[in-house]
């Protein structure tokens, strides 16, 4: 028996087009490996897309590479994922599911108080399938506190349980995810099929627990650790007559990464200005991912005086992928020190809205001539109180009006 182990494909996550078309083609090319390696079956752990409902083009291109796989009379088999789930509305996923494009494992059922997750046998391999779909936490847990373990136990053959859930045991210092810890797994699986945790994994303890990673590089949270050089692809999942499993991991990444990281404490804005430029005019930077942190705290010098929008460009005309840009930690001294002293309110907010008019870049020129007015004009509008009488309908959208007027703008979104 062989199949294929995937997880966090997060379709639909990235915006840009460029990657959106690597995107397409990395699924693309992942099922066409999976004919090539005559898997019998493929398993998705959850969060196929990044969304409950995604843009229709990336259901399109995910329906045709699917009906391409499974025309070749092989199933697809999901969970859901935190990200494809949505509680109170229909998932594409259930769309998908109708028009038999893929088949969903471990449906809930509740028998005497207990969970009893459906469970599947391919017919081509005779594996047995079921699992838990990721949900919010909480209710992840309670799902795995009310699982009929005898039940699970009765069920015969290769045993896969899929589930999209961090492992408490393994969570690294960055990783934030809350986790079940493994004693919470059921026992008696052959195969503990993982996703939510998006870096590869091959737990050999007990419990053959194996996590793929996501398939592609979408999005802010994992270009880091892309650019870092952790592999991004699949599982192909080898297991003999005895049971015994042998994994290869199928690296699919479509482009190289750089990981830049620019240390701003010490050094003025032109200073820093001048070293992105520098990363941005570097040839190697040609066909790469670029991912650019730019943190710690200027010694003098705003935020705003580093051309960010110049370097962006720069980087783009020298032929990078695509520029992940991280400044969150990114700080300038000047601001955090302003001290404004006043006679009253009035004047002390005056001073300290001027102070930070500085700090922002702004490209629209009344905004930026009359940004301390408009500001004035907004705090003011914002503290103004219900009028007596009126509903909260309409004190809301009388703000609202005024605000538009203020901003000189048409709609808020
Ligand atoms: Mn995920």
């Amino acid at each position: 028996m062989k199949f294929a182990h995937m997880a966090d494909l997060h379709l639909g996550a990235t915006s840009d087009q460029k990657l959106r078309e690597f995107e397409c083609k990395v699924l693309e090319d992942s099922f066409k490996h999976c004919i090539e390696e005559c898997v019998d079956f493929v398993i998705i752990a959850g969060d196929l897309f990044h969304v409950n409902i995604p843009d229709l083009m990336v259901v399109r291109d995910v329906a045709v590479v699917f009906r391409k796989f499974i025309d070749t009379g092989r199933k697809i088999y999901v969970v859901y994922g935190s990200h494809d789930f949505s509680p109170n509305a229909t998932s594409i996923i259930d769309i998908l599911e109708v028009s038999g494009l893929i088949v969903r494992v471990g449906k809930p059922q509740i028998e005497g108080g207990l969970l009893r997750p459906s469970a599947i046998r391919d017919v081509k391999s005779g594996a047995v399938l079921t699992g838990i779909s990721g949900r919010r936490t909480s209710l992840e847990k309670e799902a795995f506190e009310r699982l009929d373990r005898d039940y699970l136990d009765k069920l015969e053959g290769f045993k896969i349980f899929v589930f999209h859930t961090g492992l408490d045991e393994i969570r690294r210092e960055d990783e934030r995810f809350e986790g079940v810890s493994i004693k919470e797994l059921p026992p008696g699986f052959d195969y503990y099929a993982g996703g939510h945790i998006h870096r590869k994994m091959d737990l050999k303890k007990d419990k053959r627990i194996v996590y793929p990673g996501p398939l592609f590089t979408g999005w802010g949270a994992d270009l880091e650790g892309t650019a870092n050089g952790e592999e991004r692809g699949f599982y192909i999942v080898d297991v003999d007559s005895e049971h015994e499993i042998e994994t290869r991991f199928k690296n699919m990444m479509p482009f190289e990464g750089i990981l830049k990281k620019v240390n701003a404490a010490g050094y003025s804005a032109a200073e820093i200005n001048k070293q992105l430029m520098d990363v941005a005019n570097d040839p190697k930077i040609r066909g790469k991912l670029l991912v650019l942190k730019v943190f710690g705290e200027l010694s003098t010098g705003k935020t705003s005086d580093i051309d960010f929008v110049s370097i962006k460009d720069a980087i783009m005309k020298n032929g990078a992928i695509y520029l992940h840009l991280n400044r969150h930690q990114l700080k300038s001294r000047e601001v955090r020190q302003v001290t404004v002293n006043g006679e009253n309110t009035a004047e002390i907010e005056e001073g300290v809205l001027k102070e930070l008019a500085g700090t922002v870049r702004i490209s629209d020129e009344r905004l930026r001539s009359g940004s301390v007015d408009i500001a004035k004009q907004l705090l003011a509008q914002l503290r103004s109180p219900k009028i007596e009488g009126e509903t909260g309908e309409s004190y809301e959208s009388r703000i609202k009006a005024n605000v538009k007027e203020i901003l000189g703008i048409k709609e808020l979104i």
